[in-house]
């Protein structure tokens, strides 16, 4: 990858030198450059700013530049990346985006912003992503540029040293923020480090990480928890406590077809008391459908071991069964599933012909090789 750099403060990307060039040379990766917009001026003054047309405060950097720069540096396939606060949000999705391209120009500005006509005319002869690093003020897009240089670097193929920390991280894969980490002594100014650390079992640490993923995630970015929804905009949003009892009700209402299908009472989905419910909902990622206020849908998911998302207790009321809101949970409940997870995992009744069929029609295989709970068959799929 190429990346070049235009601004009027050449110095602002000293960094790179630190972070970028053993690496950038050694894998011959990557290279770069930084010019100064000056530098394609011809006045004894070096002017790169003017009065704004229609008034206002403050200065806009000129066109004439950015043009001549432009005409110098942009190759075929280049990709042009305007920082300014009015462009798109920066994200992970993006950075994974940008570090496909061949070659970046980061265009940053200053004073109060570069003439628009530059911005045309780039588009004119190259693809050009307008991106804002935040809903925040900076002074100037170098700040920027450096952030995304940083968040896209990284992503290039034998950058990091190990590619698969990429996988867990947070944001990849419009994930969960980080888990809470941990390093020796295990006891520090009287604060512990939790014992199912160091307890070895990697499966229970495996779904301590993702209980602590999703809590913090739920207080602090619930918006990162933006539910999926259904093709009438409907939401499917985690569980709450709160829903208990409705999915108790539900639960009870599905296991009777069920125990009809099966011809057999001993289910434990039936046998179920509320407080069951309330309890399994602190150990399972559960997920639920209202529609006009009514939980008319259910769905839950934990880790098996390390791999292994273990689904279940698919729930659909009755009078909205065969309305493809079993798959789409079922498509749901899998998306969920944490970064490491390899296969999912889930048992029905062996009589139950339709819930059989959609999870066959869904990718899932019969496993007559594992274990499967009285009357009932287990299914699995790779992930
Ligand atoms: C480029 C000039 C300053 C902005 C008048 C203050 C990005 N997330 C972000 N916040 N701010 C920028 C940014 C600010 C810039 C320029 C990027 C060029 N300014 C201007 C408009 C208001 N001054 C940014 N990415």
């Amino acid at each position: 990858m190429r990346l070049d750099y235009l601004t009027i403060f050449p110095d602002f990307f000293a960094p790179l030198e630190l972070s970028l060039p053993g690496k950038a040379a050694a894998s011959g990766l990557l290279d770069f450059a930084v010019h100064d917009l000056r530098d394609w001026t011809h006045d004894r003054h070096r002017k790169v700013d003017d009065t704004p047309y229609g008034g206002g405060a403050g200065m806009v950097m000129k066109p004439e530049p950015w043009g001549e720069a432009f005409d110098q540096l942009l190759a075929p396939g280049a990709t042009v990346i305007f920082t300014t606060p009015s462009g798109e949000p920066f994200d992970q999705r993006l950075a994974e985006e940008l570090a496909t391209r061949e070659r970046l120009v980061f265009a940053c500005g200053r004073y109060e912003g570069i003439d628009q006509r530059v911005i045309d005319h780039a588009r004119e002869i190259a693809e050009v992503r307008e991106i804002s690093l935040g809903d925040y003020v900076l002074n100037g897009g170098e700040v920027a540029a450096l952030a995304i240089t940083e968040a896209v670097v990284r992503l290039l193929p034998g950058f990091m040293g190990n590619a698969e920390s990429l996988v867990e991280e947070s944001h990849a894969q419009g994930g969960l923020l980080e888990y809470p980490v941990y390093t020796k002594p295990p006891l520090w100014r009287g604060h512990e480090v939790p014992a199912v650390l160091r307890s070895g079992d990697h499966g229970k640490v495996a779904a301590w990480r993702h209980e602590q993923a999703v809590r913090r995630t739920a207080e602090r970015r619930p918006d990162l928890l933006a539910p999926s929804v259904l093709d009438d905009g409907t939401p499917i949003v985690r569980a709450t406590p709160g829903d208990a009892g409705e999915i108790l009700t539900l639960q009870r209402a599905c296991w009777v077809q069920e125990a009809q299908a099966n011809d057999t009472l001993d289910i434990p989905a039936l046998q179920e008391s509320f407080d069951d419910v309330r309890g399994w909902l602190g150990e399972w990622d559960t997920w639920v459908v209202r529609r006009a206020g009514r939980l008319v849908g259910a769905v839950r998911g934990r880790l098996e071991g390390e791999h292994t998302w273990d689904i279940g207790r698919i729930m659909v009321a009755p009078d909205l069964q065969g309305s493809g809101l079993g798959r789409v949970l079922l498509e749901h409940i899998q998306a969920v599933a944490p970064a490491g997870v390899t296969s999912y995992v889930l048992f029905t009744g062996a009589a139950s012909a339709r819930n059989q069929r959609l999870y066959k029609k869904a990718g899932f295989r019969l496993r007559t090789d594992l274990p499967a709970p009285p009357h009932a068959v287990v299914l699995s799929k790779r992930r």
